[in-house]
């Protein structure tokens, strides 16, 4: 008894020791993540990713997606986001290839008082060149699991990225890729395929597309996937009046990375009334695009259902709490010139990263932070210095209302200073301006 005890806060210990604060673009840094599928469960939101590792000697195939396990993570305000640790793993699965590495994309489903983990992997019978996919699923009675996995994977599928959508009736419908984008019924028991596939018309013919997620709102049902129309992919959206189509193409919901990560992925929610798109880049990885990190942005319909465009940003989504440590290198806008953004240390980037102040006035905006109703009569900032430099911090503006005037004053290294202040109460956004010459860096700041 005592040992379940202790092997019970023990796992209590590691999932709030895994637990990161680090909430704005990419909101995951305590691991490489892709192809956020979001849920919204109860009053949380829960994320399953994928779980990219980087490549190593005999794990895998070089240089492509190394993956072994998925994690799930869930908040409750889209800030704050807890990892609840690994829920399934490939070699506790019984139909997967052992070390086949190749837990691809995934998607959970509530149904009936169980939770539903669909995943593609590389079934053990495959023939010798590993190549061919399958999906499988596992079940819980929670989001967070314990996921049981299914002896055998659904049979008559062949490819990847499962997405489940359950109708307003009750009908369940399987989705997935292999080139073309497949769809078909599912069972009640939401275990076996109740039609045949079929190749869902009228998507985009040329160039690959993959990762379908499809929902309905106000009658239209979207489907949405990465397309490579150009040379890498995009995510794009087709609407029909019936969820295995025929669908029209509708429209562009986010171009091309401009720094080239090859694969986009993505999810939609509807949370506490916004709509939010979940979706990857390669932000802790930038010379390796397996290794991706997953974002949000909010997203919103144009009056006739239309999507307009999600512009990714770094500073995401949700209020930050002023007494909780702001990353102001997730900004919001900063001035055309004199401010630039690097790792903290590029042997270790999951350390995140820091903004440089390099010329007098620039400056950094970082929107909604959250002041509450108490009086923060302190700022503690996290910086290096290599000459004494001069800060101002304001409220909604560059000459909106003073917060502090603060004198970083010069540093072997990186110093945590702390300076009176005289924060609002409220949500405000924060500005941050250079008013002397010399180049001072900034890791964090906080308020108390
Ligand atoms: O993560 C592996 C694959 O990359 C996914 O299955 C695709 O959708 C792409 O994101």
């Amino acid at each position: 008894m005592f040992k379940n005890i202790f092997r019970r806060s023990l796992s209590a210990i590691l999932v709030l020791l895994a637990s990161t604060l680090f909430a704005q673009n990419p909101f995951i840094t305590n691991q490489f993540t892709a192809d956020p599928t979001a849920r919204v469960f109860g009053d949380r939101v829960y994320v399953y990713p994928s779980h990219d590792i980087p490549p190593a000697p005999g794990k895998g195939r070089p240089n492509w997606f190394v993956m072994e396990d998925y994690h799930v993570f869930s908040s409750g305000n889209l800030v704050d986001w807890t990892d609840h640790g690994m829920i399934v793993h490939q070699n506790k699965v019984p139909w997967v290839k052992p070390e086949s590495y190749s837990m691809w994309a995934p998607d959970c489903i509530y149904r009936n008082g169980k939770y539903y983990f669909y995943f593609p992997s590389t079934p053990a019978d495959t023939n010798a060149n590993g190549k061919g996919f399958t999906i499988g699923v596992a079940v819980a009675d929670k989001p967070t699991g314990p996921f049981v996995p299914q002896a055998t994977p659904i049979k008559n599928v062949k490819g990847i990225d499962p997405n489940v959508f359950i109708d307003k009736d009750g009908q369940a419908y399987l989705y997935w890729s292999q080139g073309n984008i497949y769809g078909a019924k599912l069972k009640e028991n939401m275990l076996e395929l109740a039609s045949e596939p079929i190749v869902l018309q009228d998507l985009p013919t040329k160039g690959l597309k993959e990762g379908p997620f499809l929902f309905e709102r106000n009658g239209i049902y979207y489907m949405t996937y990465p397309h490579v129309e150009n040379r890498i992919e995009r995510l794009e959206y087709a609407v029909g009046n019936n969820p295995l189509g025929p669908f029209k193409f509708a429209g562009v919901i986010m171009d091309e990375s401009p720094t080239g990560c090859w694969t986009n992925h993505h999810s939609f929610i509807q949370f506490k009334n916004q709509w939010y798109l979940f979706y990857h880049h390669n932000d802790l990885s930038p010379k390796f695009d397996k290794n991706r990190s997953i974002r949000v942005d909010s997203l919103f319909f144009n009056e006739d259902g239309t999507i307009r465009k999600v512009i990714p940003t770094l500073r995401g989504v949700g209020l930050s709490n002023a007494r909780k440590v702001i990353q102001i290198d997730r900004y919001s806008e900063v001035s055309e010139q004199g401010i630039t953004v690097d790792f903290l240390d590029t042997a270790s980037r999951m350390k995140g990263w820091k903004v440089n102040f390099n010329q007098k006035d620039a400056w950094v905006r970082y929107n909604s932070v959250d002041f509450n109703n108490t009086n923060l009569k302190k700022l503690i900032i996290r910086n290096l210095a290599a000459e004494d430099a001069l800060l101002e911090l304001r409220a909604d503006g560059k000459n909106g209302p003073l917060i502090g005037q603060i004198v970083l004053k010069k540093s072997g290294g990186w110093r945590e200073n702390g300076f009176s202040a005289k924060a609002p109460k409220g949500v405000h956004d924060l500005y941050i301006i250079m008013k002397s010459s010399a180049p001072v860096s900034v890791d964090w700041l906080r308020f108390q």
